[in-house]
């Protein structure tokens, strides 16, 4: 892959994040789409009533924000989805796919947008035009070639709105399979999972307007100065008005630290910048777990200490002639008892397994000082209403599950879960995966929506689960799966163990992408390939019933609707309702819907959403409503739809970041292999985009691969700041997974850790590594080594 190292630079960055730095970025993004007039509309219509929803990230609108509702990475996002660019027929006559395998994701995604369908061609290794009905066609004969419909898989990216993904599931269904992967799998699944136990609901429980209201916001591993800068001005109000902004994060993120803001033209002018947080934190990767427990421990701690004081009080009150009933002077704990007896279950157990934890075993597995711990608990006991947030820092590691619930123990313990200004946010990825869940894109759907959709279209339901992400790949390794369909998306580089990945879906007889942008999914094939271009959320979406609009949902359960604003680049370009009813249509027919009438009018496919699933009545006409419609969560207003009613405390032992036999590994390696390694996003990407090659904030340009790491360990294991090295992950089978040619750059982050980004790295994580009970690959946590550089060694 062709990386122009010579441009390489290291310089850190001494400003402030957003702010001038932004706008510079901005209007380059802008003026780079190649039709920067149009584009300004679009970038205006971001987010306004009757514009479209921004398709960078999930965060939510404020209410009453003004004129200018993007940020500058969702301006990136704008900007590269409306490109003036085209890839079309001529594109592929050109390029073979093995001369666009060389290229690297940046060059790829760069060359604009997909305008025609396409196919495979094995004897050219091309890519040629295909008209839309021969690609239907033949999908559907692959399809109805299979001995069972869980030979195909469905795969679902976070973008496809609620009417795509709505449709896209009946679809899976109705051919008979429950396979719908999605990038929820490899994202956010384990706070599903573990709040759906812990409170009933697999979604946060804050909007926007408890930002305002929060007395202490926790956010944890999360760098929202790049993936979701909107959320910067509600972090930077807060801390102006005296709230607590308390951060974890190993690395120090400019966006926790700094900020100047776009929209403030004093600031602007006076080149300002405000403090980000009050309390910042560094724990070892995967060591929040111990964080909370030790916070946790320290309320007991303290409770014991009033409660003793109180009954000393008591006592006196007593032996004064007191009719022992609690007086006024009784001082009050952290812990709120009134909240714990009448909405939790589980808490003497909970009680009982923090007591048995020991600091020592705290200390070591949080990688904080116990000082550091005591000070996180002082902000946590003295905040009558704290958010805490969470991103990918806590969600993609081996114990995920366990310590999203150790973070809603923590809440529940203070009665922070379920009024004004507290509660508990996981803060979304893709800006509409929450929405996508919703509708029923699940591999493990819940018996209620089998049952609506069974009763709604008369039809029978596959009751099995189908496969996650990862047991996709495994089925297409094995042979298992023959067909992949990806909705969007870049599934051969956003999953983990790429030459496996690779391996896998070369192994499929077809394999389908639907997709705006070229990428490596579309060069990694199956023995057939196709290749269907879409609309995206910028353009305007012309059916027979005119202008279209779609439907969103944030990470703060509010659903609005996105209209297009620029014309498409090609005719030929379909909406993705309109091509996964097209595939439908050829599979089943008119059963058991007729598939083609919906798309004439959107409003068709929302009627059908309002029969099937719960929360949408009216649905139709609550969109029309300016900023959309709150979908009510239960365990927001304190109804805990959960086997026992209540709120469970859920807790064990502080568990291991590693599988034992990797621990032994280790231990035998000695002391030459024990880093461990994360990979992260740069400020100029979203996901396996990547918009350039540079990470402004951290100071990186001109080059991806590259590895931070701490100037200690760079020389303690024999190596030299900027040097070319290899990274060799440690798993427990015997197979090599190695990254070559990546340049160390000697950083200010915790020993013992390092760093490289997205996807790039994502060789080094092996497919069987992944989070008890979410199956989500461990990409916040693998063990490695460095070794001298096999690739053309370099010093740079
Ligand atoms: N511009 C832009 N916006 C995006 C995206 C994008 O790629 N680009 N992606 C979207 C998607 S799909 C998602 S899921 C989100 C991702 O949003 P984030 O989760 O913010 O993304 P990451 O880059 O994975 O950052 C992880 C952060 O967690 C920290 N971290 C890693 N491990 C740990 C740990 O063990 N403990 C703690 N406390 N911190 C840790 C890292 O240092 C880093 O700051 O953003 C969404 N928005
Ligand atoms: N190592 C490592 N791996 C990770 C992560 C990590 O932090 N580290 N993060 C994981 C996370 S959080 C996520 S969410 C996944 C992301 O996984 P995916 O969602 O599969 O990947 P993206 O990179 O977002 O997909 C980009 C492609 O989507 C297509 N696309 C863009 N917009 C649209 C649209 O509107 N419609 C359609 N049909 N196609 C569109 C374009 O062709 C583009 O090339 O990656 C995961 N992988
Ligand atoms: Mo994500």
């Amino acid at each position: 892959m062709k990386t122009p190292i010579d441009r390489f630079r290291f310089r850190p960055y001494q400003r402030p994040a957003a702010g001038w730095g932004a706008l510079r970025s901005v209007t380059h993004a802008w003026l780079d789409s190649r039709q920067p007039f149009k584009n300004l509309r679009a970038m205006l219509q971001t987010n306004q009533h009757g514009g479209f929803d921004c398709p960078g990230c999930a965060w939510g609108e404020a209410p009453d924000e003004g004129r200018i509702r993007f940020c500058e990475n969702g301006a990136k996002a704008v900007n590269w989805e409306a490109s003036g660019r085209a890839v079309d027929a001529t594109f592929f006559a050109e390029h073979s796919v093995s001369t666009l395998l060389e290229m690297d994701d940046y060059w790829l995604e760069y060359q604009g947008r997909l305008t025609e369908p396409m196919v495979y061609d094995t004897e050219t290794d091309h890519y040629r035009p295909v008209t839309w009905d021969q690609a239907f066609h033949r999908i559907s004969d692959h399809l109805t070639n299979l001995s069972s419909p869980d030979q195909a898989a469905f795969y679902t990216s976070g973008r496809a709105s609620n009417e795509a993904a709505f449709l896209y599931q009946l679809f899976a269904r109705a051919f008979g399979t429950n396979n719908l992967p999605d990038c929820s799998n490899m994202c956010h699944e384990a706070s599903g999972v573990a709040l759906l136990a812990s409170i009933g609901t697999g979604k946060g429980t804050v909007t926007y307007e408890d930002f305002g209201k929060a007395e202490a916001i926790f956010v944890v591993g999360q760098n929202p100065g790049t993936n979701h800068p909107r959320m910067l001005e509600p972090l930077q109000k807060a801390v102006a008005r005296g709230a607590q902004v308390v951060v974890l994060n190993p690395l120090r993120e400019r966006g926790l630290e700094r900020f100047q803001a776009p929209q403030d033209p004093v600031q602007m002018v006076t080149d300002k910048a405000s403090p980000m947080h009050t309390a910042y934190f560094r724990p070892a990767l995967a060591g929040d777990i111990a964080v909370m427990r030790g916070i946790a421990k320290f309320l007991f701690q303290w409770q014991e200490e009033v409660d003793a004081r109180n009954s000393e009080r008591l006592k006196g009150q007593e032996g004064q002639g007191g009719n022992g009933a609690e007086g006024s002077d009784t001082e009050k704990g952290p812990l709120d008892y009134a909240f714990i007896q009448e909405h939790c279950e589980g808490f003497d157990a909970y009680q009982s397994v923090v007591r048995d934890t020991r600091w020592d075993e705290i200390v070591a597995f949080s990688g904080l000082e116990l000082d550091e711990i005591e000070r996180a608990a002082h902000i946590y006991a003295r905040s009558d209403a704290t958010i805490i947030c969470w991103a990918m820092g806590i969600t993609q590691h081996r114990h995920s599950v366990a310590t999203i619930q150790e973070i809603a123990n923590l809440q529940m313990l203070r009665g922070q879960i379920g009024k004004p200004g507290a509660g508990l946010c996981p803060v979304r990825g893709h800006s509409n995966v929450q929405g996508d869940r919703t509708m029923g894109i699940h591999e493990r759907p819940p018996q209620s929506l089998l049952n609506a959709l069974a009763m709604r279209f008369d039809m029978s339901v596959p009751q099995a689960s189908g496969v996650n992400v990862v047991k996709a790949i495994e089925g297409m390794e094995k042979g298992n799966i023959k067909i992949f369909v990806g909705l969007g998306g870049n599934f051969a580089q956003a999953t983990p163990d790429s030459e496996s990945t690779h391996k896998a879906l070369r192994n499929c007889a077809l394999t389908v992408q639907i997709s705006t942008k070229l990428n490596r999914s579309h060069l990694v094939t199956g023995r057939d390939a196709l290749i269907l271009p879409c609309l995206g959320r910028t353009d305007i979406d012309i059916q027979a019933g005119g202008p279209q609009a779609v439907t969103v949902e944030d990470s703060f359960s509010m659903v609005h609707a996105s209209y297009g604003q620029l014309r498409p680049l090609a005719a030929e370009m379909r909406s993705e309702p309109a091509i996964i009813a097209g595939m439908a249509q050829a599979t089943l027919g008119n059963k058991p819907v007729d598939w083609l009438s919906l798309i004439e009018d959107y409003s068709r496919i929302r009627d059908l959403i309002e029969d099937v699933i719960p929360g949408f009545d009216n649905f139709n006409e609550k969109l029309q409503q300016p900023g959309g419609f709150y979908l009510q969560n239960p365990a927001g207003q304190r109804q805990w739809q959960t086997a026992s009613g209540k709120a469970n405390f859920i807790a064990g032992s502080l568990p291991a970041p590693l599988p034992p036999a990797v621990l032994e590994k280790l231990g035998t390696l000695g002391h030459k292999a024990d880093l461990v390694l994360q990979t992260i996003r740069s400020h100029d990407q979203y996901n396996t985009t990547v918009y350039s090659l540079n990470d402004r904030y951290r100071g990186v340009s001109g080059d991806r691969r590259v590895v931070f790491a701490n100037i200690e360990d760079i020389h303690r294991l024999g190596f030299d700041d900027r040097e070319a090295i290899d990274v060799v992950s440690i798993w427990e089978d015997e197979q090599e997974r190695r990254v070559s040619g990546f340049t160390l750059i000697a950083f200010d982050i915790p020993k013992g850790q390092a760093a490289a980004y997205y996807p790039e790295a994502n060789p080094l994580v092996p497919l069987d590594s992944f989070g008890i009970g979410s199956f989500t690959p461990t990409s916040k946590y693998i063990a490695v080594r460095f070794e001298p550089s096999t690739a053309a060694k370099r010093i740079v």
